[in-house]
């Protein structure tokens, strides 16, 4: 997918900044301007920016106004609006009248602005959002009313943020642009291929690739094709290294940065150019002080320099897509990122069923694989992304697991090569989809949810777990969760749950372990940093099985595993 940019002959303007806004009625149509609205940050989530409860803990509709005008200079332009995510549900007016809505909160809304709104002196921006989960959106969940309030039923363990999330741009393309560019690589050796496809009505154009020295070493006139490269410089953990395609018709022109690696996953192992992987890093959370779910450069540069400084090379984006932003440093450091959809809560911690009709049905179904097909269509050019992750902790030992998943697998195998991975919560005897996966994860929480206080229990309940997966699927294990809710600066000798202490000897327990499973091809701590939850009895402020605090700053775990990732 092709952003915003401004060029020779594009032009994109940011509408980041303060807008208007209100809570609106569940049937509210803003046919007029907000009346006494309060002032809001774009991008921020909304929850945090105020004193007042009803906002932070508000179920369904918002409503953010902006007043622009369109430039002159765009008028004989394609004209569009993208907003990089708001979520949950969005509809997007000009001048009170609808003009697109949208279904998921962590992928781009955007949208053709029609032509009269050129001419006018000023167009007035309405983006309504509902925050509401249900069980056709992606996280899943449930508004009831208690004591005559809606209230948000939900089995992820993540804030509800909503709001602008993502940078807001208007934007104008040539009426015959470039509407995409696709690319992917092959070969890792003396020479690599690389497939390009430039979606365009033009029947003329010139198609350049330059290495990252700013070397010219392919020049091409087809839209489709492919160029062969003679000793790449491959993109590798630590090495960003990205080649530059630069599409050029009589009346467009865009550059789109990709790299040149192979992937593979073969006898219990993951390739990258061949060699074998130990991911090394953590599950992640877009969650910030004040602005909750939103994604700033500053922010994204500072974790950026914390995984580094771990000695971290991977991440997975728990549990939703992450800014655009972070996948492009991802690129530029290096690092490698396990892609995942916002499938999450598919379970509901009791006997009650998911995979039943009128609970996770055909209609989820259908979201989740609109959200593969936006996903892929987003990142499908970004090196760093190595893996696709379908779904985290759904109860698939369900009888109506397997028929559910197994269409989405097959969607997103229709649209990416990138090896599909799906991240477990049931034991592997009662499992029915990971067969489906080429990469299994494993979340487990033994010294904490379960034997609570006692690490001496986590070897042989471990050591069963990961070797009975192995056994059934034959596939390499990925650890993608393992933690310790540690209150920063709480200090217990004999360690004690909640210190520092415990979560340092509880991580070096599992990575212990770990390190005699040939098949576990890595190790992801639950998580980066502390983060926003909603309240409830377990959480104090939030869950704190960060190794960073909010605030990006280290716990004791943090120094214990950098030490250990130095090497594997
Ligand atoms: C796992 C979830 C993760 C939670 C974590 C926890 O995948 O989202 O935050 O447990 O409880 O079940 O800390």
């Amino acid at each position: 997918m092709l952003r915003p940019v401004t060029n020779m002959f594009r032009t994109a303007i940011s509408l980041n900044g303060i807008w208007n806004f209100s809570l609106v009625s569940n049937t509210y149509i803003p046919n007029q301007a907000l009346n006494n609205p309060k002032k809001v940050a774009v991008p921020a989530s909304y929850n945090d920016l105020y004193t007042d409860p009803s906002i932070r803990d508000h179920v369904g509709l918002v409503c953010y106004e902006y007043v622009f005008a369109i430039p002159k200079t765009m008028e004989n332009q394609e004209i569009h609006l993208r907003i990089g995510a708001a979520g949950n549900r969005a509809s997007i007016y000009l001048d009170g009248v609808l003009q697109a809505s949208h279904l998921g909160g962590f992928l781009p809304i955007d949208l053709i602005i029609p032509s009269s709104f050129a001419k006018k002196d000023e167009v007035r921006l309405s983006v309504l959002l509902d925050n509401r989960l249900d069980f056709e959106s992606l996280p899943i969940g449930e508004v009831i009313i208690e004591n005559g309030k809606p209230v948000q039923k939900s089995n992820h363990d993540f804030f509800n943020y909503s709001g602008i999330h993502r940078d807001v741009h208007l934007y104008a393309i040539p009426n015959i642009s470039i509407q995409d560019v696709k690319i992917s690589t092959k070969g890792h050796g003396k020479t690599a291929k690389v497939f390009y496809e430039v979606v365009t009505r033009s029947t003329s154009m010139t198609v350049q690739i330059m290495n990252p020295e700013g070397i010219l070493v392919y020049e091409g006139t087809d839209s489709k094709g492919e160029a062969t490269i003679t000793n790449p410089m491959l993109w590798d953990i630590g090495k960003g290294n990205l080649y530059t395609l630069i599409a050029k018709t009589p009346h467009d022109q865009v550059k789109e940065q990709f790299g040149i690696r192979d992937i593979e996953v073969k006898n219990d192992q993951f390739l990258l150019n061949g060699n074998p992987v130990y991911f090394k890093g953590f599950g992640m959370h877009e969650d910030h002080i004040t602005i909750g779910k939103a994604s700033l450069s500053a922010h994204n540069i500072r974790d950026f320099e914390l995984l580094k400084w771990m000695n971290a090379n991977s991440f997975r984006t728990s549990h939703y897509p992450y800014s655009e932003e972070m996948l492009d440093l991802a690129d530029a450091y290096g690092i490698l990122v396990i892609d995942e959809l916002p499938a999450v809560g598919l379970n509901f911690w009791s006997p009650r069923p998911v995979f039943v009709p009128g609970t996770v049905d055909e209609s989820t179904m259908e979201t989740h694989k609109n959200q593969i097909t936006e996903l892929i269509h987003r990142d499908q050019n970004h090196p760093s992304v190595v893996m696709i992750s379908i779904a985290n902790e759904a109860n698939t030992h369900e009888s109506g697991a397997l028929s559910y998943f197994k269409p989405i697998f097959l969607h997103a195998r229709t649209l990416t090569d990138l090896p599909l991975m799906i991240v477990e919560w049931v034991g592997a005897a009662e499992n029915k989809v990971a067969q489906l996966a080429d990469v299994i994860g494993l979340n487990r929480y033994i010294g904490w949810y379960t034997d609570t206080a006692n690490l001496s229990a986590i070897e042989d309940k471990l050591t069963k777990d990961l070797n009975l997966y192995h056994e059934k699927f034959h596939k390499p294990i990925l650890m993608t969760e393992f933690g310790a809710d540690t209150i920063s600066g709480f200090h217990q000798l004999p360690s004690a749950m909640f210190s520092e202490e415990f979560q340092v000897e509880f991580l070096e327990e599992y990575t212990r372990i770990f390190k005699k499973m040939p098949y576990v091809i890595g190790e992801h701590v639950w998580n980066f940093a502390d983060f926003q939850t909603k309240q409830g009895l377990q959480r104090f402020g939030g869950n704190k099985k960060g190794v960073f605090t909010r605030e990006r700053q280290p716990k004791m775990a943090a120094h214990f595993l950098r030490k250990s990732w130095e090497t594997k």
